[in-house]
């Protein structure tokens, strides 16, 4: 094993080390099972040792070239597990930014507009104790502690989050379905839209005292886009509980649309009948409409869309539609204008 530096042991260091093994662990255990499942008269042998070594199951990672030369002479060995390794890029084979990029270049306008200090800013934001009220047009409203939030399963997510202002990154979150949450509250048939409004609490966030928005932070979705897997809570990056200059304790990400889509310290959540007025769309209406939806086609009245600069790149890349996940959300456009819904 090549020797660490403290100094680089980073928290995606950790967290990408301890994935791996992981991973490599969960492979170990499935191809263990599926040699006792193959051969049940041995079952009081070990199995590797009698047993040819089984073939990785189907979306499982396979061993590496270096390890499938090396098998037949490792027969009465089990596999290595470390030689599987989990993704480190997303599904278009960019890596992930690192932790301290994705903790150190903010937008978070209750505490300033300056990306390089919300970090600074935020640090002793007080995230515990937390509720996130969930009601409106509901049958069961209901108040989450964060603990309770923190009780549905969490699950990875590698996500592109592309600002509005043509800068990107790769955040692996860890999060669930925004959907589980609001079928557990059980909306009424009215309800067409989820409106999100962040905590308002000026003695802590500085920003807030501005008089240029209109506080609380607000953000919407309409309510098919809101139950589709793609959008989910978070509460974490990197394998961390999310700090607070990223929307600790929970906040949202929807990959799909520009990034001031993906609201911060979410302590309340409705369902309602109408598109509920952003705190964008009220600062400028002009240049920020409800939908949000990432499109290169449709600029920003004062800069393209058309390419974004990825945060650890030189140059610039090509915006994709939808943020690359068209695939998984354009139907829920079908039909639509979406240079008059931008
Ligand atoms: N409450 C709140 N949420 C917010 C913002 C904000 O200023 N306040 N900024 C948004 C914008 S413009 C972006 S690009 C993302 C940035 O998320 P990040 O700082 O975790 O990268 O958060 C979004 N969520
Ligand atoms: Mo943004």
């Amino acid at each position: 094993m090549t020797k660490i530096k403290s100094s680089e042991i980073t928290p995606e260091h950790i967290y990408l080390s301890r994935r791996k093994f992981m991973v490599g662990v969960g492979a170990l255990a499935a191809s263990m099972a599926a040699l006792a499942a193959c051969s049940p008269q041995q079952s009081s042998a070990p199995p590797a040792a009698t047993s040819t070594p089984a073939k990785p199951a189907a979306g499982q990672t396979p061993p590496t070239a270096a390890a499938q030369a090396a098998a037949p002479a490792a027969v009465s060995q089990p596999a290595e597990p470390t030689t599987i390794v989990a993704p480190t890029t997303d599904e278009l084979g960019d890596p992930f930014n690192t932790f301290e990029a994705i903790t150190n270049y903010n937008n978070y306008y209750e505490f300033t507009t300056t990306k390089e200090e919300v970090a600074m800013l935020a640090k002793d934001f007080t995230t515990n104790p937390w509720q996130v009220q969930v009601g409106g047009l509901v049958n069961n409203p209901k108040t989450f502690d964060i603990d309770d939030l923190r009780k549905f399963e969490q699950e990875e997510r590698i996500y592109r989050l592309r600002c509005v202002e043509a800068w990107s990154m790769v955040i692996p979150w860890q999060g669930f379905p925004l959907a589980k949450l609001l079928k557990e509250v059980d909306p009424k048939p009215e309800a067409k839209f989820v409106r999100f409004e962040t905590v308002y609490r000026p003695e802590e966030m500085p920003g807030q005292r501005s008089p240029w928005y209109n506080w609380p932070y607000i953000e919407g979705l309409r309510l098919d886009e809101a139950m589709n897997d793609l959008a989910i809570l978070a509460t974490g990056l990197y394998g961390k509980e999310l700090l607070p200059q990223s929307g600790a304790p929970v906040r949202l990400v929807v990959p799909w649309k520009y990034g001031f889509k993906s609201i911060k310290s979410i302590v309340k959540i409705d369902l309602v009948e109408t598109a509920p007025m952003s705190l964008w769309m009220a600062a400028a209406p002009n240049e920020y409409g409800f939908y949000a939806n990432v499109n290169p086609e449709v600029d920003h009245p004062r800069w393209s869309q058309a390419t974004e600069r990825r945060i650890g790149e030189f140059g610039r890349r090509k915006t994709l539609p939808f943020n690359g996940y068209a695939e998984q959300v354009a139907y829920l456009y079908d039909g639509m204008d979406l240079r008059a819904n931008f």
